[in-house]
């Protein structure tokens, strides 16, 4: 609803602006009456200029203001802090450029608006001026994109090295699943062919694999902090994205192969609900949530932060809401955790 009153106030503004803009160039009539611009339509667009100008600078300094906070918190993992500032560098230096491209383009375009009897200057070429506004683009992007390719190459090295959880998420619509690989730590074969829901095999686990006996199948994914997880995604039916914001991680799931991401958690749930941008993110989600409750609202209950899986390609009608949690907490938390989770064999055994 606001968005709509505020495009119609936008609308609106439009009008008028041009409603006066036409009332001006009547009033104006008496001087001259020609469609061919004149100095003064010249020196009013230049003014017309830095309006914009003032615009622009004034929208970039209220979305500091106002939309900073909803950015994420610090990074939960490992690799995340060398991500975060490699977006940091990237933003200032596309934030510098721009504010001051922006303002020489505006106050060329005022200083050199036209005036009755100037000729345009025939100037064909500078080779000096052109070689230094191409070669510091150069340099500067070549500098990004080398560290960019850098760290992306860092963060994609996925391999078996200090010994990592072999974690599979299983994306389908529109829900997560997660398989641990069990005491083996390797993950039983599967395929969507086999997947047999009267017997519990949701994900099509190979029943004759033994690697796939001891792994365990979950709702919600637990992780041990400060051991690395090799995550192997896996999808159903269409395109999917595994994105866990929080953790700087995003993999695209494709039906019919096996794409991989690999990340250490560093924070646990506990202490990130201890952050000062979290604790203000709860505070302000809440205080919203008591105003739903008061009116006897949905989804007014307290909300408590958790890290989040959350789908990132549009994959269908409840897209929106394929999501799982993920809880970050000790070694030994983890360990208990897991050791009261049902392994697949048994599983299967019951049902039958
Ligand atoms: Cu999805």
């Amino acid at each position: 609803m606001t968005t709509l009153l505020t495009l119609v106030v936008l609308v609106l503004v439009a009008i008028a602006i041009s409603q006066m803009t036409k009332m001006f160039e009547l009033s104006q009539l008496t001087t001259e009456n020609s469609q061919i611009a004149n100095d003064q339509d010249n020196k009013i667009n230049g003014y017309l200029l830095f309006a914009f100008l003032i615009f622009i600078y004034g929208i970039t300094i209220f979305s500091f203001w106002k939309y900073t906070k909803v950015l994420l918190p610090t990074a939960a993992s490992a690799h995340g802090a060398e991500y975060d500032y490699l977006m940091l560098v990237s933003f200032i230096i596309i934030f510098i450029v721009q504010t001051l491209t922006q303002a020489l383009l505006h106050y060329f375009g005022y200083k050199y608006s036209g005036k009755k009897g100037n000729k345009a200057l025939f100037y064909a070429d500078n080779d000096k001026l052109e070689f230094i506004w191409t070669i510091i683009p150069v340099i500067v992007l070549a500098g990004l994109i080398l560290w960019g390719l850098y760290t992306w190459t860092e963060i994609m090295d996925v391999n078996d090295e200090d010994d990592p959880i072999i974690v599979e998420l299983y994306a389908q619509q529109f829900n997560w699943t997660a398989r641990y690989a069990g005491d083996d730590n390797v993950l039983g074969g599967a395929n969507v062919r086999m997947i047999d829901i009267d017997n519990a095999n949701i994900l099509g686990l190979d029943p004759s694999d033994s690697y796939a006996a001891d792994d365990i199948i979950v709702k919600e994914l637990h992780l041990p902090v400060g051991r690395k997880v090799n995550f192997k995604m896996r999808s159903q039916d269409v395109l999917h994205s595994a994105y866990m914001p929080h953790f700087r991680a995003q993999m695209n799931c494709v039906p019919g192969m096996i794409t991989e991401f690999s990340f250490t958690p560093i924070t646990t749930t506990a202490e990130m609900r201890l952050d000062p941008d979290v604790v203000d993110k709860v505070k302000r989600t809440n205080a919203i949530r008591a105003k739903k409750a008061a009116l006897g609202e949905d989804n007014s209950d307290p909300w408590e932060f958790d890290y989040i899986l959350l789908c990132n390609k549009i994959c269908g009608k409840s897209h929106y809401n394929m999501q799982m949690k993920i809880i970050v907490e000790t070694e030994e938390e983890y360990n208990k955790w897991i050791k009261e989770q049902k392994t697949f064999k048994p599983a299967i055994a019951s049902v039958n």
